[in-house]
């Protein structure tokens, strides 16, 4: 297996989203400068990191999960899990039924096509759930910190800390209250608040994810991803705020998915950058090449096909 350290390697790939594009995947590797030998990519000097939700969506989803696991275990990538690998699980494991059948029928249709594409192959998506299990949800390798959606602190110390460790246990898959599952939850789907009855003059509760990175101006209508226009500009109260974390910019570099991004790829603080560009929803699929030591994110370093 390689290894990898700053001595050998020039840097990383951080690769956002694929859901099933296994065609875009493969000419992203190969604009990276990946080679494929005997069906693995390989870069002699650097190392791939992919950032979760491979699977769903895509027309190849079982290429797509080809081609990573194939470098996951060569070694030539890490791979993270998103909240689309993390249903999957819970739905092959049987958590989904228990839980409650409005989710289980929702879960059934996100992974209509991944299940689909392995229908009559059921050992090998055992296996594939086997090795999803296997995975880390954060990473910190290198001077990078990678995760799906929201790279929160303590979160990550909850998670890490924990006796299940950095991958998704059975004990998972039964628990939904405790501080582990909150945490797990924050960092694959990031964090989505409810905005009161009084703000919004809508009959039902409007719940949407925050753009958990805004740091300075926190109103109602700046805070949502994306932005909910209809809501005022007034400022958020005192006990959501703590939902915003004031990233500081000695923090490593940190990069994630999960949002679907159409604007325009650059970073979103000086150490932050955000690699999902919607590319099952006729976006594109996003990269960052990262070299080592670098401590300041560059528009420059983002590759998109
Ligand atoms: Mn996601």
């Amino acid at each position: 297996m390689a290894q990898y350290n700053s001595g050998h390697h020039l840097g990383i790939d951080i690769i956002g989203d694929v859901h099933g594009e296994a065609e875009k995947l493969r000419r992203l590797l190969e604009r990276l400068e990946y080679r494929e030998k005997n069906g693995i990519y390989h870069h002699p000097r650097r190392l791939a990191v992919f950032l979760g939700d491979f699977i769903n969506r895509g027309p190849e989803i079982r290429k797509t999960i080809h081609i990573i696991r194939a470098m996951e275990m060569a070694g030539e990538a890490k791979v993270i899990i998103g909240n689309h690998e993390y249903n999957a699980i819970a739905y092959a494991r049987g958590l989904a039924v228990r839980t409650s059948p409005s989710k289980h029928a929702k879960i059934e249709a996100q992974l209509a096509k991944t299940l689909a594409e392995f229908h009559s192959r059921m050992g090998e998506w055992n296996a594939c759930i086997d090795w999803l299990m296997r995975l880390p949800i954060c990473l910190e390798t290198h001077g990078i910190r990678c995760v799906h959606a929201c790279w929160n602190s303590e979160a990550v110390r909850t998670v890490t800390n924990s006796p299940q460790g950095n991958h998704i246990t059975f004990s998972d898959l039964t628990e939904t209250a405790s501080a582990r599952t909150q945490a797990l939850k924050a960092l694959m789907n990031g964090i989505k608040i409810t905005a009161p009855a009084s703000i919004t003059l809508r009959r039902t509760p409007l719940s949407f994810r925050i753009k958990w990175w805004t740091a300075g101006d926190l109103t109602w209508k700046h805070i949502g991803y994306p932005e909910e226009p209809s809501l005022p500009n007034k400022p958020l109260p005192e006990d959501l705020r703590s939902h915003f974390l004031a990233y500081p910019p000695s923090a490593p570099p940190t990069f994630f998915g999960h949002y679907g991004f159409s604007k325009p790829a650059v970073p979103l603080l000086t150490n932050l950058a955000c690699l999902d560009f919607g590319v099952s929803k006729g976006g594109r699929l996003g990269a960052y090449r990262w070299m080592f030591g670098e401590k300041t994110l560059s528009e420059k370093a983002f590759i998109l096909v």
